[in-house]
């Protein structure tokens, strides 16, 4: 049995911060998994090194259930994203480390590809309608078959989604966070106009997704979900907060468009409700903050009973590493529905190398051993932490909104 010697948690920066795990067996293979948390990155390399570690020493490193349910119960003090985030840290190294033993790729360990590839889509946007339908024509032509569009709303200085020099966006962008200023009439207005021009120049054999980044009432959410239906959305994201998952009952009452839900979920009571009553079409929990490969595999057998599908988040804060388990994860599990891909810097690709690759609007996570990513140390090292923010909300008249 591959008992764990040692286990510690690296920090690095290039270009925007992500927190590592490494867990090391007696075996001589150790097991990367990604722990990063965005804006609020040293509570779980705390909850790693100071909490989690101490209890992994010497543990067989094969029982990754078990493990699992001991980090989980064992706390007393359940979910939450720090703690979920770092008990996927901890499953996702072991799934590594299972790979490497076995010599297969951790998608042969979980049933198999279901699958030839990931359907992955990309994110276009702009300050202008313009600009981002360009930007999508520009998706289209690398072979994307599915497009997210954000587009900056007139009247108000920027918005979720549009980065300032146009494709790359980052939204941790300052070390305070900055303040945005938000009108839900004046967005309200510009999205219809946005999907009209997009299916004039992209035609109708591209998915069209969009995310609304919480920050509609569900009433405002139902009509903006009408509004589209000529366009065929793939998807309306996160469409109003869910902490109060009965809010969405009252979207579906109003709109066919297909909702997605779920990116700060952490665990499968975020959504219990949203999936028993089917007020959801995708689910977009992801490994590094729903508790790993474990955790989300059973979220999507629970899914797949109530004809949910997973839509996994993609973003740029959620490392190679969690890319690369979710690509895993997507292959192998029946009811996938979509992955969010956002590309990472060369930066930090180069601190991350990896297996999985993209070719004409699929991806697919490599055969290498385990999860086909590595960390360089060395470089890691070189980039250090620097905190970074994600930005507030405010309305115009100065009351706190929703990010
Ligand atoms: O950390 C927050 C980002 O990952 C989030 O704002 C990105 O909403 C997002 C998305 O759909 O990628
Ligand atoms: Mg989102």
């Amino acid at each position: 049995m591959p008992r764990i010697t040692s286990a510690k948690v690296i920090v690095t920066c290039p270009g925007r911060n992500f927190v590592t795990l490494k867990i090391e067996t007696d075996d001589d293979v150790y097991g990367l998994g990604d722990a990063t948390l965005n804006g609020r990155e040293l509570s779980v390399a705390s909850y790693l090194t100071d909490h989690v570690i101490p209890c992994l020493i010497g543990r067989d490193a094969h029982r990754i259930e078990d493990i699992w349910q001991y980090l989980y119960k064992g706390a007393y003090w359940r979910r939450g994203p720090v703690t979920m985030s770092a008990i996927a840290a901890v499953d996702t190294a072991l799934w590594d480390i299972k790979g490497k033993i076995a010599g297969l790729p951790v998608y042969q360990l979980l049933g198999g590809a279901c699958r030839d590839g990931v359907m992955v889509y990309g994110h276009a946007n702009g300050k202008t309608i313009e600009e981002t339908v360009e930007n999508a024509l520009h998706y289209q032509q690398q072979g994307y078959k599915a497009i997210r569009l954000q587009s900056g709303v007139p009247g108000l200085a920027s918005t979720y989604g549009v980065s300032k020099d146009r494709y790359f966006y980052e939204p941790a962008d300052a070390d305070l966070p900055t303040e945005n200023l938000w009108s839900s009439e004046k967005y309200l207005r510009s999205v219809p106009p946005l999907f009209e021009k997009a299916r004039e120049a992209l035609g109708w054999d591209v998915h069209l997704l969009h995310d609304i980044h919480h920050r509609l009432t569900p009433i405002e959410a139902g009509r903006l979900g009408k509004d589209l239906e000529p366009y065929r959305p793939f998807w309306l994201e996160d469409a109003t907060p869910a902490e109060n998952q009965a809010n969405f009952r009252l979207i579906r009452q109003h709109t066919t468009s297909p909702l997605a839900v779920g990116e700060i979920f952490n665990s499968i009571w975020d959504c219990k409700q949203l999936i028993e009553e089917q007020l959801i079409d995708y689910i977009r929990a992801t490994v590094v903050h729903a508790g790993g490969i474990t955790h989300l595999r059973r979220i999507a057998g629970f899914a797949d009973l109530y004809n949910v599908r997973t839509g996994c988040h993609g973003a740029t804060d959620l490392s190679p590493i969690c890319m690369a388990a979710a690509l895993h994860f997507d292959l192998s599990v029946s009811n996938f529905g979509v992955q969010e891909y956002m590309r990472h810097t060369a930066e930090t690709d180069a601190v991350f190398p990896h297996a999985y690759s993209f070719a004409d609007g699929m991806m697919h996570p490599g055969d290498a051993p385990g999860l086909g990513v590595e960390i360089d140390e060395d470089l890691a090292a070189k980039y250090e932490y620097k905190r970074a923010y994600l930005p507030v909300n405010r309305l115009e008249d100065g009351s706190m909104w929703h990010w």
